[in-house]
């Protein structure tokens, strides 16, 4: 059940703490748990991993799982819109192939913002979830050099498989690649109304911004180390690791916190438990790639790190977070550098946010929805000083 329990009184002890408990709205499609951490729609996200994105991208928008039927009439009506109804490629072509893949994703959203944007909330919504995979592909190939030959588009594919085929990676198991990044996308598509991304999404979207500049917005919000962009971090933490004997982890764990770095992978806002997109996550590579090196890391921080950060009273939750084994993941089917992970993270969080505008603007209050964001700041001191 949601934890419904809500706070009635703001108190000077609220104040800049990041809006933190504060309740600001209500939300449609998923809620966070401290134990059981997401549910979309009513559904533990433990029971949803194994679905197809597609069905999880209905459950957002529809509240309900499709039928068989409206699964497949689902899929049609994504591929109807799946075409890009302009030229992103020759924008991408120009952007410094040293800026980061976030800058890019956010650039390219805008792009297909000013290639097309209707007059209706969720039909650019959706338009931009079914445009997704092919803009992924191409940033991955446009930055790598591989601009030519880029395979056309074939919107009777399933979303995971678009991205895949436009990808075109050599030497990979590209079976194996579908399913990790099928379960990727479902595990991350929405994490309750208050996460960073999704809160300035629809901040942005309450000025009635378009869907993508809002989109735009939230990727940027995602794009910091603190939020989405912590799974690149992640396996950049991994990988310095090096080894996954626990006492050499436990030192290694130990000389982070001393020199006042974070342990990646660890800890959480709401969650005191381990987050269960971990636990899925560990569950799929202990199938798929349970002698990987970074695997066997991630495996031992895992029992490792909780019980050194268990020794700080002031960290709320010492268990694993959804970023803690992604990048392994990634890793292992091909996705070595790990500057691209939080675009996969972005690419999920699409369908949530979309979902989350969606209610807002034009479900809540009656279909009026949600007045423009406009909390209230005290004034400090300093501000005050010239009416002294
Ligand atoms: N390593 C080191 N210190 C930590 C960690 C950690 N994993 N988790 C919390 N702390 C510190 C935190 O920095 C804060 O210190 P201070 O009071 O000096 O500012 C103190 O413990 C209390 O923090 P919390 O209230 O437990 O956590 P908060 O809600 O502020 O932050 C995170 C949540 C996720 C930002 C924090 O746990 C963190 O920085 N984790 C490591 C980075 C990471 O894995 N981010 C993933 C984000 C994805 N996700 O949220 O799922
Ligand atoms: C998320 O999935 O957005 C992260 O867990 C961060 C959060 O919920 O605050």
């Amino acid at each position: 059940m949601a934890d419904n329990k809500v706070l009635l009184e703001v108190t000077e002890n609220h104040l800049n703490t990041g809006l933190r408990g504060v309740p600001v709205g209500t939300c449609r499609t998923s809620y966070v748990t401290p134990t059981e951490g997401v549910h979309y729609c009513g559904y533990p996200i433990s029971e949803l991993a194994q679905f197809d994105p597609e069905d999880i991208v209905y459950l957002l928008f529809n509240k309900e799982l499709p039928t068989p039927e409206q699964s497949t009439s689902f899929r049609q009506d994504l591929a109807a819109r799946a075409e890009i109804p302009g030229d992103v490629e020759s924008v991408l072509k120009t952007l410094p192939k040293f800026g980061h893949p976030m800058d890019w994703l956010s650039i390219g959203i805008h792009t297909l913002g000013m290639l097309e944007t209707t007059e209706d909330w969720k039909e650019d919504a959706l338009n931009l979830i079914a445009r997704m995979p092919r803009l992924m592909g191409l940033i991955f190939r446009i930055r790598e050099g591989r601009e030519n030959d880029i395979p056309a588009d074939d919107a009777s594919m399933n979303l995971v498989d678009r991205f895949v085929h436009a990808l075109d990676f050599e030497g990979v198991d590209k079976e194996k690649m579908k399913r990790v990044i099928s379960t990727y996308l479902v595990l991350h598509m929405d994490h309750g109304g208050g996460n960073l991304s999704t809160f300035s999404g629809k901040a942005i979207a309450s000025g009635k911004a378009t869907v993508y500049s809002s989109m735009a917005g939230a990727m940027n919000a995602l794009s910091g180390p603190l939020h989405g962009r912590a799974n690149q971090s992640c396996l950049e933490f991994v990988l310095k690791v090096g080894t996954s004997d626990p006492d050499e982890v436990e030192a290694f764990v130990r000389a982070e916190l001393e020199a006042k770095r974070p342990i990646f992978g660890f800890g959480h806002a709401v969650l005191r438990a381990e987050d269960p997109r971990a636990t899925a996550q560990f569950l799929l590579g202990a199938e798929i790639c349970p002698e990987d090196e970074n695997f066997k890391i991630v495996t031992t921080l895992r029992e490792v790190a909780p019980r050194v950060l268990s020794e700080n009273p002031k960290i709320s939750n010492p268990n694993a977070n959804v970023d803690i084994a992604s990048g392994a993941l990634l890793h292992h089917i091909g996705f070595t550098d790990p500057t691209y992970y939080t675009t996969f993270f972005g690419w999920a969080r699409v369908a949530g946010i979309g979902a989350q505008i969606v209610d807002e603007r034009a479900v809540l209050r009656d279909g009026k929805g949600t007045p423009i964001y406009r909390p209230k700041y005290i004034a400090e001191a300093q501000s005050l000083r010239h009416i002294e």
